[in-house]
């Protein structure tokens, strides 16, 4: 009997386990993809704002490039990501351009949308209240000109995937629970048969 656990036992963690160590392993072998844009301060209809207030990533991680032109003919704009605290000194800065300013190039790698490295180190992004990673420009940030940068396509996975993977831990739990209810049988007819009950019945009595 014990032996006969043993093989259940065992037999339930391989099912059990096997599946869960795959997609670990798969999952680390994709590199980074890069996006690269362009963002201008300017000024319309007298507001100053970003060209692309909002940035859509299509997945993350991904390696964001970001050149940030000053457009704006009298204006001086930055285009800065604070961190969670919103304080000076800001993580990603462009620092503040004059106009006709040469161009800023940022390149940083948002990990998540709470998690952004930058030149060696990580930190947590000051978030937009619309959502995603707030960036803004420190002159005219109280007037208005902010973006974000979100995550597009944030719709849950596709309904197939869903019930393929639900359909997958529903099989799992059926042999489980079959194999529970084989080894409990066993012991309710084992226990309602008057045979082997002890030791004696196993005692060789003899040729009749
Ligand atoms: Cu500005």
């Amino acid at each position: 009997m014990k032996r006969f656990a043993l093989i259940i036992a065992t037999t339930l963690l391989v099912a059990v386990g096997t599946p869960l160590l795959v997609p670990v392993v798969a999952a680390q072998t994709t590199p980074i993809p890069t996006l690269t844009l362009t963002i201008i301060g300017e000024t319309n209809n007298s507001k100053q704002v970003f060209s692309k207030p909002l940035i859509l990533l299509p997945e993350i991680p991904l390696d964001l490039v970001i050149t940030f032109h000053n457009g704006d003919p009298t204006m001086a704009h930055s285009f800065t990501i604070a961190d969670v605290n919103g304080t000076p000194p800001y993580p990603i800065n462009s620092q503040i351009l004059s106009p006709g300013a040469p161009n800023v190039t940022l390149s940083f790698t948002v990990l998540s949308l709470t998690r952004i490295a930058y030149n060696g180190t990580q930190f947590t992004p000051q978030p937009s209240p619309a959502g995603g990673i707030l960036f803004f420009c420190i002159p005219h940030q109280a007037a208005g000109m902010v973006g974000r940068i979100d995550l597009a396509g944030l719709a849950p996975p596709t309904a197939e995937k869903g019930i393929l993977l639900r359909a997958y831990w529903i099989g799992l739990i059926g042999i489980a629970v079959t194999l529970l209810w084989v080894v409990i049988s066993y012991y309710i007819i084992k226990s309602s048969s008057r045979h082997f009950k002890d030791h004696a019945d196993h005692v060789r009595r003899g040729l009749p």
